[in-house]
């Protein structure tokens, strides 16, 4: 596969969150990796994130704007670190950056600021979305107006520290790289959102994923398979696909259904592993054809936590199963 150039060298950006917004601009909402003595290990302690620039550009390819940084960890009353994958939503001309951090009990937890403008800044709500757990939230505003966050990660993300959806259900038993190994695989989970963004409207519920022949859910030991992190949700010629990171296999795979609320019929992958630990995406339409977004760690010569964020066209062939384009922009 050849080499593609990272958007920006200036700052280390990883999970980019891309969406196009009312002026027609792309906008890409990263994480912000920065340097740590932190050793690597499976908690993730190494990605240890205070804050978050916006992006934007007017073309893939073209010059890419800088809006610097948009909001701080030191400014969220209720975050004690880490500031990890974020997603941003419009809605009613208001703009809604959802980010998950740890919680001053160590515990991670999705918090929601709102701006005026796509590029921020943004202000934060004093506490984290009620009922919201794990990591990686991922907004979608479907055509209907009806808007969806889906969220979830297993090991440093804790998710596998919940055996229901109850976020007061935690149990630290399960801290590390320790979820289950047989039966059902964890499922990433989805929420309606309030009107105003701001809160769950509905209880939180399973994005279930299935064999597409047995159609029974995707098993814990399939780690080829089973979700682990990254959730992204995009529509497609009426399809919802769901794609997520295979996490310890280094995938970037999807799943198809006619719901937002699932259940996703296992379709395939979208990348092979990329260089470094982790692979993290989303899935926009930008100025008539579909671009994957993603990360590698190549811009610090394989160092984990210090990630670069990339471009690729992706394609959908006849029956919608989503492919690199042949011919890639640099
Ligand atoms: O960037 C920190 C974490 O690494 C993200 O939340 C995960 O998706 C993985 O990319």
């Amino acid at each position: 596969m050849a080499d593609k150039s990272p958007i920006v060298t200036h700052v280390y950006t990883a999970d980019p969150s891309a969406h196009v917004f009312n002026n027609n601009k792309l906008y890409i909402y990263p994480s912000h990796d920065r340097e740590t003595p932190i050793k690597d290990n499976d908690s993730g302690d190494q990605y240890d994130m205070n804050d978050y620039h916006v992006f934007s550009m007017d073309a893939v390819g073209g010059p890419v704007t800088d809006h610097g940084v948009v909001l701080k960890a030191e400014d969220v009353p209720w975050v004690s670190k880490q500031l990890w994958a974020p997603d941003a939503a419009e809605k009613n001309g208001k703009y809604y950056l959802y980010f998950p951090a740890r919680d001053k009990d160590n515990i991670f937890r999705i918090g929601v600021a709102v701006g005026d403008k796509p590029e921020g800044p943004f202000k934060p709500e004093p506490e984290a979305i009620k009922g919201s757990f794990s990591i990686d939230p991922a907004s979608f505003v479907d055509d209907d107006g009806e808007a969806y966050l889906y969220f979830g990660g297993l090991w440093g993300g804790q998710l596998q520290c919940y055996s229901s959806n109850d976020a007061s259900a935690f149990d630290a038993s399960h801290l590390g790289a320790n979820e289950p190994s047989t039966g059902a695989a964890l499922n990433a989970k989805v929420a309606r959102l309030t009107p105003d963004m701001l809160q769950f409207a509905s209880p939180v519920t399973d994005v279930q994923i299935l064999d597409p022949t047995t159609r029974e859910p995707i098993a814990a030991s399939d780690h080829e398979r089973r979700f682990f992190e990254a959730a992204w949700m995009h529509k497609y010629n009426g399809k919802y696909y769901f794609s997520y990171s295979t996490g310890d296999t280094h995938l970037l795979a999807y799943a198809t259904g006619d719901s937002p609320l699932g259940p996703f019929v296992y379709a395939g992958t979208i990348l092979e592993p990329v260089v470094g630990w982790t692979t993290h995406h989303s899935i926009a339409e930008f100025q008539g054809k579909w671009w994957l977004f993603y990360h590698d760690a190549t811009l610090s010569g394989g160092r984990n936590h210090l990630r670069c964020v990339k471009i690729r066209e992706i394609v959908y062939d006849g029956e919608g199963k989503i492919k690199l384009a042949e011919a890639q922009p640099k």
